[in-house]
Parts: C-alpha cells; structure tokens; sequence
C-alpha cells in the first residue's frame, strides 16, 4: 500500500460513535499505512459549537484520500448532504446481501442500489408558503440522471449484470418522465438491455422475489427508501454498508443513522461500517486490504458472536474483537 493514505474519521451522533471507532480498530489492525484525523459532525457538535458541520470539518473531508462517516440524527440534513458534496459524489452505491448463518426473510437477496446523490426532492428545497402550507420543489435534470446512469451500467457491466431502473413517471411525468427518459437515452446509447419498473410496485416485488434484482438505478428519496425496505430481507440495516462515489473524493457510511434507541449501550452492530471500510478500501484501490476485512466480517456473521439485532447477546466490542482475531 503507498504511504500516507489519509482516512477523514467523523463518527457523528449515537450509534455512529462506537461502530466507527470499532471500525478504526479493524482498520488499524490492517498494519497498513493509513492514517486517520478525527473531525466532529452532528447533534452534539451543534448543541456545543452552534453548528453541525464545523468548517474544519469540511476542510478535512477536502482534503483527505477518503471519509468513513458514522451516523447523523436530527442534524442529517445539515451533516450528510454537505459532506456527499464535499467529496463530489453522485452516486450512493448501497449493496445489499444475505449473509450466510444471519437469519433472512430471502435468503437469495443478492443486489446493489445506486441512488442518485445530488437532487430531487432530498434536495431539500422546502419552504413554508403561508401557516400550514408548505412546499418542494424537486428538481431533476438529465445531466445528473444521465450521470448516475452511466455509473449504474458501467457497475453493472463490471459484474455482468441487469440494471433495473425505478421510477413513478406514469404520475411524477415530468421529474421521474426526466428520470426515466434519461436512462432510457443511456441504455440506448450503449445499447445495454435494461428493466423499468414503477417503484411502488417495485417495493412489493423486492418483498417477495429479490433474486430478481442485480442494479437498482433510482432517484434520491426512492433509494433510500427502498434501500432499508431491502435491508429487512437480509437481517436489518445491521449490515448494509453504503459508498459515495463519482468524484475525485469518496465518503463511505453505514446505511444506517443513529439509533437512539440502543444508542449508548455499547451493542450496535459495527458490521455495516466495517463493510463500509471494505468498500472505501476498494476504491483507494487496497483491494486485497478490503477482501481481508469483508471476508473476516462475514466469517464472523457466519458463526461468531451476534449483537441483539441478530438475535444475539454480543456487544460491538465482542463482534470487533472477533473481527481482528479472524483478520
Ligand atoms: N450513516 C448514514 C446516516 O446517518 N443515515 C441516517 C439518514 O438519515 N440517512 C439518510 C440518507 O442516507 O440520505
């Protein structure tokens, strides 16, 4: 591995904060050249600082090699947008899989979504007109939908598989139309075969026949809707890692927030973020790096301690250090 890869560590709030240092233990473990600087994002830093994104933390997500990011709660808006930004992606690569030994609802689920990452209704551009009376506007252009599905055939390609595009254009006609016709024009152009499926519809399908899907190429908010719905096929949204990819930067994240809810208790499972890791070592081009931690995560999926979201009793201290041991 060359010198000096610079890791941008921002563990946020809740869970964010135990199953990234978790992470930075596995990564540390690698004996690899990677070095890691520490930089606050979220509620806390919000409640402490008046902000949620402190300039230097975008200063060094800039200008490190890649960002492995924790979690976000109510500040998400503020915290994750700007940082997807701030490393130029615009593309939200979300694997999602059946792991063998975790108990799945389809244990066949083996399928990527890539999630436009720039705009659409996730944008945010909301307003109040009047009391009780709000409004979005969605903007969705064929520049960044034909971007992203560039990058969903070209994944696909890569792994000889299908891409399925989402989209509601028979009743968004205008923005999804934009969406649909944009893939459309790409499929066309490099004529790659490709399905198109009604993402209401799709919803249900991916319920019950997910063998179905390889490449799931869709607008912002219908991707991570659709994203954690797959995650309950394969265990929960334990264990589906996320990268942010398409510019000279990357940000990797578990797909999960902040679970307030066990947060603190020392028992999130940290396989998403490790995961996570395994995907950013890939695009620093460390691929054998990442195969040891995926490989070492998924052994310890297979037959190792559990945290309660599995069905466990193990803390994320046990499941990371049976991680290092299996390395
Ligand atoms: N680790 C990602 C995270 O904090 N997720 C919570 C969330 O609100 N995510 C929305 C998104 O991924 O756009």
């Amino acid at each position: 591995m060359s010198d000096d890869v610079e890791i941008a560590v921002v563990p946020g709030d809740g869970i964010g904060r135990e199953v990234t240092p978790a992470t930075v233990r596995v990564l540390d473990a690698l004996d690899a050249p990677l070095s890691f600087s520490e930089y606050e994002a979220g509620d806390a830093v919000a409640d402490e600082r008046g902000t949620p994104l402190p300039e230097e933390t975008v200063e060094g997500v800039d200008a490190a090699d890649a960002t492995l990011f924790g979690a976000a709660g109510e500040t998400a808006a503020d915290v994750i947008l700007p940082l997807r930004e701030a490393v130029g992606s615009f593309a939200n690569v979300r694997p999602v899989k059946a792991y063998p030994g975790v108990d799945a609802l389809q244990p066949e689920t083996d399928l990527v979504f890539v999630r436009e990452n720039t705009e659409g209704v996730y944008a945010g551009i909301e307003s109040e007109l009047a009391p009780g009376v709000t409004t979005c506007t969605r903007v969705v252009t064929d520049d960044a939908s034909r971007r992203v599905a560039e990058f969903a055939f070209d994944y696909a390609a890569e792994r000889d598989a299908r891409v399925t595009v989402a989209h509601k254009a028979n009743v968004m006609r205008v923005t999804d139309g934009q969406f649909l016709d944009s893939v459309r024009a790409v499929a066309d152009d490099r004529g790659a075969a490709h399905d198109e499926a009604l993402m209401d519809a799709l919803a249900m399908h991916l319920v019950q026949r997910p063998a179905d899907y390889d490449v799931v190429c869709c607008p912002n908010l219908a991707g991570d809707m659709l994203s954690d719905l797959a995650a309950g096929l394969v265990g929960g949204l334990g264990l589906l890692p996320s990268a942010n990819v398409g510019g000279a930067n990357a940000l990797f994240e578990p797909v999960h927030g902040t679970a307030p809810d066990i947060a603190g208790e020392g028992v999130a499972n940290p396989a998403a973020t490790m995961l996570s890791a395994a995907l950013m070592l890939e695009w620093l081009g460390e691929t054998d790096a990442g195969e040891r931690v995926r490989t070492a995560v998924e052994s310890v999926l297979a037959d190792g301690p559990r945290t309660p979201d599995l069905g466990g009793e193990a803390t994320t201290a046990d499941v990371t250090a049976a991680v290092l041991e299996r390395l």
